[in-house]
């Protein structure tokens, strides 16, 4: 009989992403779930506080929490929120220096601790963070990847199905590029039900919408007042985890290492790609009309400008 192994899932940052991501891959037993924190005791009281719920979930996951990196060795897949988030009134980018001093900790631990993990970066600003624990880890570049994409796709799709009065889930839309105002919602291949959206909304409303996208993030910090968004970044990782941890090759908009795709070398980006078994398995190139060619590239030159304040 072949060895059947659990899979197990390394939560780095055990806050409100990480312990949403935590409940959820407990009740879709995605496998086994260590949260790690620097905040001494609190992962392993969300740990055991996800263990009381497994009987009621129904789930055979185990949950732990600690505050030792050994404790998430032979992790097939780390999830890293670790970082502060935003408060009203701060850019992402705010957050630079210092997660970017925390994502150097972190990429140091995962080296040391997962050294075959698939990295899924979701801590701000998620394109110099994500850059940096490739940089740092030193790991190839298809496993070590950035979750913005399928949220900024999964707020367009909320947007237009409310919109257009339908189910999101009928709504494709791709949003690419940088996670920032600079974002690109690519109106071009967003179709409700297969039939384009422009069928059902006006180029100027459109316009409306996707602004939205770009400041939705925002919107919700301004209403939560102490923090940002958790449910649905959450969400969105653990897509990007079930498809790699299922080997399902689920094409999902993710900031990946461009090496000549659209015309960008070294830069990480929010592209099509193909997430497998192996990671960042493949990188789409879709036809781009020329006003979304334009907004890429600003938006590219926006994540280049902030890459050039990463601290050495
Ligand atoms: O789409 C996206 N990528 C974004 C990402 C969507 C929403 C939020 N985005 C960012 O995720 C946000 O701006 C933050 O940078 C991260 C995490 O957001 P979260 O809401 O989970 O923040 P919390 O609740 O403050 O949790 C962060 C945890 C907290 O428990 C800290 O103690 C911990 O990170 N932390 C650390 N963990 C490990 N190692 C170190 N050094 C560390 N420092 C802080």
């Amino acid at each position: 009989m072949s060895e059947q192994k659990r899979k197990k899932i390394a939560l780095i940052g055990a806050g409100n992403i990480g312990g949403s991501m935590a409940y959820l891959a407990c009740a879709k037993e995605l496998g086994d779930v260590v949260l790690f924190d620097v905040v001494e005791d609190m992962p392993q009281g969300k740990a055991l506080d996800l263990r009381h719920a497994a009987p009621v979930l129904g789930s055979s996951s185990n949950v732990t929490g600690t505050n030792d990196y050994a404790d998430i060795s032979g992790s097939d897949v780390c999830i890293v929120t670790a970082g502060l988030a935003r408060k009203p009134g701060m850019s992402r980018d705010d957050l630079l220096a210092t997660n970017a001093k925390i994502m150097k900790s972190v990429a140091q631990g995962i080296k040391e601790n997962a050294p075959e993990a698939f990295v899924i970066i979701v801590s701000n600003p998620l394109d110099a963070m994500v850059t940096l624990c490739q940089r740092e880890t030193g790991f190839p570049s298809e496993r070590v990847v950035g979750m913005a994409g399928v949220l900024d796709s999964a707020r367009y799709r909320s947007f237009l199905a409310e919109e257009v009065g339908v189910s999101p889930v009928v709504i494709d839309a791709f949003v690419l590029g940088g996670h920032g105002d600079t974002m690109v919602p690519i109106r071009s291949h967003t179709t409700v039900g297969g039939i384009p959206i422009t069928h059902f909304i006006k180029p100027e409303r459109l316009d409306e919408i996707e602004q939205r996208v770009r400041k939705a993030g925002g919107e919700v910090v301004a209403l939560l007042k102490t923090g940002s968004a958790f449910y649905s970044p959450a969400t969105a990782a653990l897509e990007m985890a079930e498809s790699f941890l299922k080997d399902q090759k689920k094409v999902l908009p993710c900031a990946a290492l461009l090496n000549g795709e659209y015309g960008y070398e070294g830069i990480y980006i929010g592209v099509p790609t193909v997430i497998g078994g192996k990671g960042v398995e493949r990188i789409i190139e879709i036809e781009l009309n020329d006003e979304e060619k334009k907004a890429l590239a600003v938006s590219a030159e926006a994540v280049k400008s902030l890459i050039t304040s990463l601290p050495e």
